[in-house]
């Protein structure tokens, strides 16, 4: 009799570990779906420049992109930070939309026309050093 007892014991025990085993395995999978939805890619990459003019049309360039969060332009070190939703955009279409609006990028040329339209202290240098990181470098892209 004491040994009929002890099993439907052991067998209650594993019922039990095995329901919170599941519990566990839904839980994980939710919060890897919430954290997937909220991921945004962040890039940089140069955009020539001269001033803050520069940097309000440079910057309301790249944020007219459809799924940029945030861009931020540096004008000491001629370099732009964007934050995106890839599923939305990608890094190619933010360096076109920022290239229509005169400013040279690392990987696209500024519009020729867009460019002489701009105000005379922010037609700059085509030959100007991009992505700067601070300290002086000889590598030219
Ligand atoms: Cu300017």
């Amino acid at each position: 009799m004491k040994k009929v007892i002890l099993s439907v014991a052991v067998i209650a025990a594993m019922g039990l570990t095995s329901c919170k085993n599941e519990a566990k395995q839904t839980t994980e999978t939710t919060t890897t779906e919430v954290s997937s939805e909220i991921a945004m890619t962040d890039l940089s990459f140069g955009v020539r420049g001269n001033c803050g003019m520069c940097k309000k049309t440079i910057e309301k360039a790249a944020n007219g992109v459809a799924g940029v969060a945030k861009a931020t332009w540096d004008v000491d070190k001629k370099k732009i930070d964007v934050s995106f939703d890839d599923t939305k955009t990608d890094a190619m279409a933010i360096h076109k939309a920022i290239a229509a609006s005169g400013y040279d990028t690392e990987k696209a040329t500024g519009d020729l026309a867009a460019y002489d339209n701009l105000p005379g202290c922010c037609k700059y240098d085509h030959d100007m050093m991009m992505n700067q990181s601070g300290d002086i470098k000889a590598e030219v892209h």
